[in-house]
């Protein structure tokens, strides 16, 4: 093997490369998939997501909002060579798919732009590749608009990086735009061209100044960790090329620095130093394989990176062959032991999926059919269950929102279709409210969720309508009554007797409910008293107020039967009535869900996170620097659970989408005043 792994015939002999795009909301990353794309000849023209025809963005919903929605996945041939990439959501409610994608990755690309309000997104994107050691480039797009140097924009997005990030390459100013770049390493300059490889071009004066310094600048980072070029810098002996392509391939891998490529997506500029880049430096499957921890034992292993349920194809688990081959038939476990064979390997660009043959170690490719593998997943095609190389576990959801079929006949395949739906985003989750029998979504956000809801309605044909969910509010009493509940009906042949005297006082929260036998000398038969609770029960189903009670305690004091008319259903009415007509003289008061609430924001927002929890009716325990999170806080207060229904847009949007919260309920309390009248008042219209 050659300089940085070049084989014979010029390959690399790192064998299929997976790569994900990664990085802050709208930086390109759709774009450059379709620069690349374009650039490999995978697709005749580049498109762009303006006009809303680009590979990466092929789903209707993220078409019609102009945003990515999923992980999408296209396989493409550089100088022979296969790559997948992996075009990741940069909105941070769906970060979900692109955690799913990375612990298979060779490497990172993350795009972004040189704006600091991205800077925290950046952040949450870096730690995330930091925690799971994917190598990262990253590639400074938009350089078209750059109205600032480079120099400074890389100190901007520093913050970020837990590692130096090593600028590579640096522009070539003509004016105030830029027009090409100086690529540090090859010590070559570059004049852009549109929709073309940028032409080679003689660097002289000032530009060549620069370039000495910057380049310096470079080698000075790459010698921390290489004493031989520290001493060849000391001693101003030009380190030769190879052994600098040796330092940033290593340091890349040993994820050491993190490089930093300039571009255009836009334009295709920059991304075929950026293709050379992946080809000769990132590592390949080997590395990869080692990095997650596989024990190569002659199976065949994958993870699977996404899961989709397409129109014609049925169900596709989007996987990366770690080792082995796989093909039709061969015979997936799952973790969980459950077993499926393979029913067809397809190549993906997009929204296509194409059949081809078996999968060679490496590839990231499609498995039809594998009805139990889920993402996330690793599979063997030993008999063995294998161990779980890689457990995402979705954040908690933040928003909520209750669904139901426009039509009833479609409700079983409502259930379907959420099952499809989850499968596809496990950061969704369906809960079923028995009490109320609402049917609600929970997800990241409100994007995440109006998407939910429109893949409902036009992808699996289910048209829904929505609305807030249900809060769950209860009712209690404050003072104790006495009462009596008596039921009598004489209508001809036999009649209905029931009377008893139940004694009602409030318990302390939390208590839930407890009845209490205190009968003497049989006045109610023992065979009728479970009738009676049960009674009990149905009226405290709802109160006066219109809500569950709670925290009562209600004894069964006395009472009378009638020894033909005495039945367990008359019993069981005079029980109820004797609730519906004492809770109204014992003051009822409304009880609300208290929640304890913890923010994570980048402590500039801090301030505004105190003031929207105020008007939010919480009650605010504190702050804390956030731990292992430089430059972020985490704010606690108590909130009241109709508050928290929409606070994750408020908190988006006080923090440049990046701020979130957990959790987790707390206690019950009362409320009182107007907005405990406005809530009665709302229940009553509601019957
Ligand atoms: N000027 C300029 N605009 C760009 C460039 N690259 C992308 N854009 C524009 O930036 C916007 C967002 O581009 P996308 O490719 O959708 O960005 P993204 O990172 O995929 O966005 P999300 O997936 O939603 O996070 C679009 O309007 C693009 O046309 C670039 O190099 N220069
Ligand atoms: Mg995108």
């Amino acid at each position: 093997m050659g300089q940085n792994g070049t084989g014979p015939n010029g390959t690399s002999n790192k064998g299929p490369r997976c790569i994900a795009l990664v990085g802050p909301f709208q930086s390109g990353k759709t774009t450059l998939l379709e620069a690349i794309l374009a650039r490999t000849e995978a697709i005749a023209r580049q498109g762009t997501v303006d006009a809303g025809n680009t590979v990466g963005d092929a789903s209707d919903e993220a078409r019609h909002h102009k945003m990515s929605v999923e992980a999408t996945f296209a396989t493409t041939q550089f100088m022979g060579e296969s790559y997948t990439f992996i075009d990741c959501p940069g909105s941070i409610e769906f970060i979900h798919d692109m955690r799913s994608a990375l612990p298979a990755v060779d490497a990172a690309v993350v795009v972004c732009e040189a704006d600091e309000k991205k800077v925290p997104q950046l952040q949450l994107i870096m730690r995330a590749l930091e925690n799971l050691n994917v190598p990262r480039f990253l590639f400074l797009n938009k350089i078209d608009k750059a109205d600032k140097r480079v120099r400074e924009t890389v100190k901007l997005l520093q913050p970020a990086s837990r590692v130096p990030l090593l600028l590579r390459q640096i522009p070539i100013w003509h004016g105030d735009i830029i027009a090409g770049f100086v690529d540090l390493a090859l010590e070559r300059a570059y004049v852009y061209k549109e929709y073309a490889p940028s032409a080679i071009v003689d660097l002289a004066g000032e530009d060549l100044d620069r370039e000495k310094e910057a380049r310096f600048t470079m080698l000075e980072t790459l010698a921390d960790h290489d004493d031989e070029l520290m001493e060849q810098l000391l001693e101003d002996i030009q380190p030769p090329r190879d052994k600098v392509f040796d330092d940033l391939a290593k340091e890349l891998r040993d994820r050491l620095v993190c490089p930093v490529l300039l571009g255009c997506a836009l334009r295709s500029n920059g991304v075929l130093r950026l293709l050379k880049a992946l080809r000769h430096e990132t590592p390949g499957i080997a590395e990869t394989a080692q990095r997650i921890g596989v024990k190569a034992d002659g199976d065949a292993i994958a993870l699977v990176l996404k899961t989709f349920h397409t129109l014609h194809g049925g169900k596709m688990s989007v996987a990366r062959l770690l080792c082995g081959q796989a093909g039709d038939g061969t015979t997936f476990t799952t973790p969980a032991g459950a077993a499926d064979r393979i029913s067809g390997v397809f190549k993906l660009m997009g929204a296509q999926f194409e059949k081809r043959g078996q999968a060679a170690t490496g590839e990231t490719v499609a498995f039809g059919k594998l009805d139990h593998a889920k993402t996330g997943d690793t599979l063997s095609s030993g008999k063995q269950a294998p161990a779980a190389l890689a457990e995402v576990t979705p954040y908690p959801p933040v928003l909520a929102i209750a669904v139901q079929a426009k039509e009833r006949k479609d409700d079983v395949k409502l259930g379907q279709a959420f099952t499809k739906l989850t499968e596809e985003d496990p950061s969704l989750s369906v809960v079923h409210n028995a009490e109320n029998h609402e049917v609600v979504i929970w997800g990241q956000g409100e994007m995440h969720l109006r998407v939910a809801t429109e893949r409902l309605s036009d992808r699996f044909a289910v048209p829904v309508s929505t609305r807030p969910p249900t809060v769950g509010y209860r009712e209690t009493i404050r003072k104790p009554v006495s009462v009596r509940g008596r039921h009598k009906k004489q209508s001809g042949g036999h009649g209905q007797f029931g009377d008893v005297v139940l004694e009602i006082k409030p318990l302390p929260r939390g208590s839930g409910f407890q009845f209490e036998d205190r009968i003497t000398g049989g006045v109610v038969p023992r065979n009728y008293i479970p009738a009676v609770e049960e009674g009990v029960l149905d009226g405290l189903k709802q109160g006066p107020l219109g809500f569950p009670v709670v925290d009562v305690h209600v004894a069964l004091v006395d009472g009378s039967y009638h020894t033909v008319d005495s039945s367990d259903m008359a019993f069981r009415t005079a029980g109820r009535i004797a609730i519906a007509e004492g809770l109204p003289q014992c003051q009822p008061v409304l009880l609300e869900p208290i929640h304890m609430v913890e923010i994570v924001c980048p402590t500039d927002a801090t301030a505004k996170m105190n003031a929207i929890l105020s008007g939010r009716r919480a009650q605010i325990l504190g702050f804390d620097t956030r731990e292992g999170w430089d430059g972020w806080d985490v704010v606690r207060a108590q909130m009241p659970e109709a508050e928290i229904g929409d606070l994750i847009i408020e908190v988006r949007s006080a923090t440049a989408g990046v701020g979130s919260f957990t959790f987790n309920f707390d206690h019950m309390a009362e409320l009182t005043g107007r907005t405990a009248d406005q809530i009665v008042a709302a229940r009553r219209a509601a019957e």
